[in-house]
């Protein structure tokens, strides 16, 4: 154990059997059926996670619509105050949390704690938010009358997070819609059940050392059919998932049909455009970290290139000179740039999407291939490549969830830009150019087509001040900063009458 991991696993609560189910740190025995969470890093099984029954989660539901009834009469700046300790418990282990995301996921010890600290962020982000949480007020038609909004909380959250981002984007739902008073239950990826075992225990601790109810924090563990639990009950208004666009589908869909609320962030087919007016330097510094990053695994990653004719094989050339440079091997080893695949099932869709592209008529620049031998034992290691391809290619219209960068080139920016939207997916995208109306163009509502679009940074690295998330087949969500708190609360429109008398709105006559 040369990272740290067993000390990491240990500081964070984490043991080899876990039960799944919990209301804050009381947890539920809920049978026979268990996890095992392999670490793609070595192949090593980290724990089990018990996957919780019908039973359990069903007490999970009542107790927190137990807590729901006091932490909504809470006031907001004291659920604030709640979180602002949250943020601090996170700061106390960031190492070892770090360590377990990089470990259990995958992704590099630098991404981990980078995950950790986007958690930490969106704590002070919500703290500021509880008290911020506005309504207009409006002017009465009527005399003696005034109108306002306000935002009641919800009641309860479902939470379901995706593997990639295991415990940032399950914070950025629940830090907000605690401060907004709702309660949450979480159900983590089925393949990283231990880090939601882990941020568990730490929000329960800081609950009960508040002498605040258990059931504002629940978890929840198992695959698509626990998440079914939630989508079809009515108890649970607001489902917020992240995954794939075939879950987003099902989701969506099971929640529509008791016309509950979804909030959904699904896969992206993410862009940049490279002109021939690009900071060259950054723009492969920009397209290398978005491509390879999380080995590939962020909703966000850069999956396509569209270059400049003219640019076009001295970009190529010069990316894979880079790509040549990239040391892939043990996330926890600081030397290493990329880390494994979440699983071998990964690996295999990585190989497919690779053969299917090629038959298509797809030219690798970057050979792929998959590790062996000494360091690779898990089999999840693969070498991140570049292929040129067509945009309309079967496989550069779908997200592979791997190392795999398409790269294609354009004549004009409009051709770019037709490029660029003419894919089902709609979350982030780039442009690289120093010259302001092609910039400008990027943007504007002939521009992108994506709920994020940037100039000259990657697709991937969002900051949680801004919303996130993205059109199309993108599901339309809106998660993390700016105002995407009110999809966490219901708004009331309020009209109070001060005067004597009863005026009718639209000044209809009603005198008997
Ligand atoms: C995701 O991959 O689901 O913008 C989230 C980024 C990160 C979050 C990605 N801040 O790449």
């Amino acid at each position: 154990d040369s990272f740290g991991v067993k000390s990491a696993l240990q500081k964070l609560g984490v043991q080899t059997e876990n039960l799944g189910t919990s209301t804050g740190n009381n947890w539920i025995d809920s049978g026979m059926e268990y996890i095992s969470s392999f670490s793609p890093a070595d192949g090593e099984l980290i724990g089990k996670v018990q996957v919780t029954n019908r039973e359990s989660y069903d007490a999970v539901v009542s107790k927190a619509q137990e807590a729901y009834k006091t932490w909504r009469n809470m006031p907001a700046p004291q659920r604030g105050e709640i979180v602002r300790q949250i943020g601090n418990a996170l700061r106390e282990v960031k190492p070892e949390l770090g360590k377990l995301v990089s470990y259990e996921m995958g992704k590099s010890y630098q991404e981990g704690l980078g995950e950790v600290q986007e958690m930490i962020d969106i704590c002070d982000f919500a703290v500021g938010l509880s008290r911020q949480l506005y309504g207009l007020t409006m002017h009465s038609e009527r005399p003696g009358h005034r109108m306002y909004e306000q935002w009641h909380p919800l009641g309860i959250v479902g939470i379901v997070s995706a593997f990639n981002f295991p415990v940032a984007v399950w914070s950025w739902n629940s830090m907000i819609a605690w401060v907004c008073g709702d309660v949450c239950i979480w159900k983590p990826s089925e393949k990283a059940p231990l880090s939601g075992i882990a941020c568990q225990q730490i929000t329960a601790r800081v609950f009960k050392e508040n002498g605040l109810p258990e059931g504002i924090s629940s978890l929840i563990v198992g695959d698509y059919k626990v998440g079914k639990f939630m989508t079809e009950d009515r108890r649970v208004p607001l489902i917020s998932a992240t995954g794939s666009t075939r879950m987003g589908k099902i989701v969506g869909q099971a929640v529509a049909a008791r016309l509950g609320r979804s909030l959904l962030e699904l896969g992206g087919n993410n862009a940049i455009i490279i002109t021939e007016n690009a900071d060259i330097e950054i723009a492969i510094r920009g397209a290398l970290f978005g491509a390879v990053g999380t080995a590939g695994q962020r909703c966000t990653s850069t999956r396509r290139l569209i270059i400049h004719e003219s640019i076009y094989e001295s970009i190529k050339e010069r990316l894979a000179a880079a790509y040549s440079k990239l040391v892939i091997g043990n996330p926890l080893n600081e030397k290493n740039h990329v880390g494994p695949l979440i699983d071998k099932m990964a690996v295999e869709m990585y190989q497919k999407a690779i053969e299917k592209v090629k038959i298509e008529g797809g030219k690798e620049v970057v050979a792929g291939g998959v590790f062996s031998g000494d360091g690779y034992e898990s089999g999840c290691y693969v070498k991140p490549c570049i292929i040129e391809a067509e945009n309309h290619f079967k496989m550069v219209q779908e997200e592979t969830f791997a190392p795999i960068l398409y790269i294609m080139k354009y004549k004009t920016l409009d051709e770019a830009i037709a490029m660029h939207n003419g894919v089902p997916q709609g979350l982030s995208s780039a442009i690289m150019t120093l010259n302001m109306r092609e910039a400008e163009a990027f943007l504007s509502v002939s521009g992108s087509d994506c709920g994020i679009a940037n100039v000259n940074i990657g697709t991937s690295g969002a900051e949680i001040g801004g919303a996130f998330g993205g059109e199309k087949e993108t599901g339309g969500g809106r998660e993390s900063g700016s105002d995407s708190w009110k999809a966490y609360m219901r708004r009331q429109t309020n009209t109070i009458n001060y005067s004597t008398n009863l005026p009718l709105a639209q000044g209809i006559k009603f005198d008997i």
